[in-house]
């Protein structure tokens, strides 16, 4: 199976998951990237049988109101059942790095409101130990030098996203070769970094279930 085949099996997997839980006064959080597109594209067929969505990007809402999903502002809702969306890696603990497409900071606050949280990933995301992906740090943008300096001093190699500007208007720093064998410490360190929005570290909050795409089929991970 091609690595588009299997993040269709797993956005699949996850709409067969959700939709018998979903009813008329339901609102799904919808992620960022290819896997959630997917997700969005399959979701489109039971799009009479929810309210809405609240999206984690303005391509994925872009995306949903093609399909003629109604999107949401999150402080117009009271309760999200499920969030889906992709990662950039996980472990066996199901913390992630996410961010990869620069969502991250809406990402983690739509994490953090769903009840719960159902991670869709091919199988490559799945790791021992997270940081081969670089770990994306959204910035505001006066304080990318300070933030930089600050990363080196706890061991990693800052590297600015050049000419990419979020959804939020700030900038992202990419960390590359940074330990994180203790992930919820490296998300509180960075998160303490004056000028930093957040990290692509969901650690705190990481997924409920695992949705992995594997050439035997759909695992299930909780
Ligand atoms: C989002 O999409 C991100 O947090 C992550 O960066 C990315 C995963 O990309 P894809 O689904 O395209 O592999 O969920």
């Amino acid at each position: 199976m091609t690595q588009d085949e299997l993040k269709q099996a797993v956005a699949k997997a996850a709409v067969d998951h959700i939709a018998p839980h979903l009813d008329r006064d339901s609102i799904v959080g919808v992620g960022t990237g290819s896997t959630a597109n997917f997700f969005i594209d399959y979701l489109a067929q039971h799009r009479n049988d929810f309210d809405g969505a609240v999206a984690s990007s303005e391509a994925t809402a872009e995306r949903l109101k093609k399909h003629g999903i109604t999107v949401y502002d999150l402080n117009a809702v009271n309760e999200i059942e499920f969030y889906v969306d992709g990662a950039d890696e996980t472990n066996e603990r199901l913390e992630l790095i996410k961010g990869g497409g620069g969502a991250l900071t809406r990402e983690k606050i739509v994490a953090a409101v769903a009840k719960t949280f159902l991670c869709i990933a091919d199988g490559s995301k799945k790791v021992e130990i997270l940081g081969d992906f670089p770990l994306p740090v959204e910035v505001i943008p006066m304080a990318r030098s300070h933030v930089g300096r600050e990363i080196v001093k706890l061991g990693g190699d800052p590297v600015y996203r050049d000419g990419f500007v979020t959804d939020n208007g700030n900038i992202i720093i990419d960390i590359h070769n940074m330990d994180i064998s203790r992930p919820i410490l490296v998300e509180e360190k960075l998160n303490n970094i004056v000028g930093v929005v957040t990290n692509g570290l969901f650690a705190h909050r990481p997924a409920d279930l695992l949705f992995l795409g594997t050439a035997e089929g759909v695992q299930s991970i909780a």
